[in-house]
């Protein structure tokens, strides 16, 4: 089921063509409308009127997250302040907060492309909607609940914590969606074990898990211990929010980026050139249709690639590759490029290592020195110590054979690492301070 046919299912022709209209509207806004992109406009030498086809999106300049915080608060703003309705900021993850504002339109566009992410990842107005991503600043939470409504779907607005009450209300309620982290989803499982009840028997069917990197191992992981289809769900604050791009349940194979708001590039990080598709490298997102802050070509930072390859559910918008990473996520341990995503793969493939793990990076003299945390599954704890030294061998032997990296791995007890309730933090990198 597609929520808006017409507009997820465009030939490529004409999707081609309403971007570009669109791409032009845009730059007369910002050159109109923003000092900052007026001057960077007339830095490169461009006006809005030489932005002929999709291709002379390439003379456009970027916009970092620096450029956000340089001209914070609301410097990017594109319309009056009171046609702002309402403010978000970014949780911070790498540093100061930045702000964006949305206008009623950029608000009803939002709650359209999450409703029809729901409807992508399989859900429909009978639903009920379990929606623990955090209410406030962070887009997750509205963002899901007037997606959710829009879609007339029965939202349940309880935030993030209070995990054990979280549960009795999953079950209370009979919840058939879970939107949260990928991480906080397994908090919730294990609340639930304590607690004496298997979500596998409860209505619960579909999970909603993004805003932080999670692998396919994990989704594994997730779907057989709660019984449900997880599927993975994009968004930044910068360009709106949850509902950039969602994955089908149908192919359950890349996140459809909703191409009628969003034009997106993969960028080689380090150059800045366009890359082909299909290639790997940073993901480039220009708005299309935001008022409040519109962004010309974006620097979101995340690692990803795009898939053009028309998709088995239907839809023609373009597929993203599960984002590995920030570029500023990856570690470099002794020159050798590490993402914790490809740690956790690894950990979660093997027997007897649970998904809760955290990455300890320090430096010794020069030497750069990286631990591996994990806890071990509560059926095996009680095994002998023998028993827990192979599995840490073999996560090391693993680690050292696929990436390259020399690693110590411990074993810790079931429950000792912290649990988060929306962003799950696991990488400590005490070299940067
Ligand atoms: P912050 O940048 O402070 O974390 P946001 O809450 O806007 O602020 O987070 C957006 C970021 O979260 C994205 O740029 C990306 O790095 C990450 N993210 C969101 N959804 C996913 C996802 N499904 N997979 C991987 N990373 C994600
Ligand atoms: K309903
Ligand atoms: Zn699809």
């Amino acid at each position: 089921m597609i929520f808006d046919v017409e507009r997820e299912t465009l030939p490529r022709e004409e999707l081609e063509a309403l971007q570009l209209r669109r791409l032009q509207n845009l730059c007369e806004r910002v050159y109109a409308n923003v000092p900052h992109y007026r001057k960077r406009f007339d830095e490169a030498g461009i006006q809005p009127a030489h932005i002929k086809s999709l291709n002379d999106l390439k003379y456009l300049p970027f916009t970092e997250k620096q450029d956000l915080r340089n001209n914070y608060p609301f410097g990017l703003f594109a319309v009056p302040k009171e046609n702002i309705v309402r403010l978000h900021a970014s949780s911070g993850t790498t540093g100061k907060a930045t702000v964006v504002g949305y206008t009623q339109r950029d608000v009803n566009n939002w709650a359209e492309l999450m409703a029809r992410s729901f409807m992508c990842a399989g859900a429909s107005r009978q639903d009920f909607i379990h929606n623990a991503y955090g209410y406030g600043l962070f887009t997750g939470g509205l963002g899901a609940h007037y997606g959710a409504e829009r879609l007339g779907a029965t939202v349940i607005p309880v935030s993030g914590g209070g995990t054990k009450r979280q549960v009795q209300l999953m079950r209370d309620f009979g919840a058939t969606v879970l939107c949260s982290t990928p991480s906080y989803a397994l908090v919730l499982h294990e609340a639930a074990l304590e607690a004496g009840i298997d979500i596998r028997t409860l209505p619960l069917r579909i999970g909603i898990f993004g805003a932080e990197p999670w692998t396919d191992e994990m989704r594994a992981d997730i779907e057989t211990k709660m019984g449900i289809t997880a599927v993975n769900i994009y968004g930044l604050s910068e360009i709106m929010g949850p509902g950039v791009s969602m994955e089908c349940a149908v192919a359950k194979d890349g996140m459809h980026i909703y191409e009628d708001h969003f034009l997106p590039e993969i960028i080689d990080p380090v150059t800045g050139e366009q890359l082909p598709p299909g290639a790997t490298g940073e993901l480039v997102i220009t708005t299309l249709t935001k008022e409040g802050i519109p962004l010309i070509r974006y620097r979101t930072r995340d690692i990803s690639s795009l898939n053009y390859v028309p998709c088995s559910c239907g839809r023609t918008h373009v597929r993203m590759r599960r984002v590995t990473g920030r570029s500023d996520d990856m570690l470099i341990i002794r020159g050798v490029n590490v993402f914790p995503s490809q740690i956790e793969s690894i950990i979660l493939e093997t027997e007897g290592a649970s998904p809760h793990y955290r990455i300890l990076v320090t430096r010794e003299g020069n030497l750069d020195h990286m631990e591996i945390q994990v806890e071990v599954d509560e059926a095996m704890f009680s095994d002998a110590i023998k028993n827990l030294q192979r599995i840490e061998g073999r996560i090391q032997k693993t680690i050292k054979e696929f990436l390259g990296v020399s690693t110590k791995v411990r074993l810790v007890e079931p429950r000792t690492i912290e649990r988060s309730a929306g962003k799950a933090k696991r990488v400590f990198d005490s070299r940067e301070l």
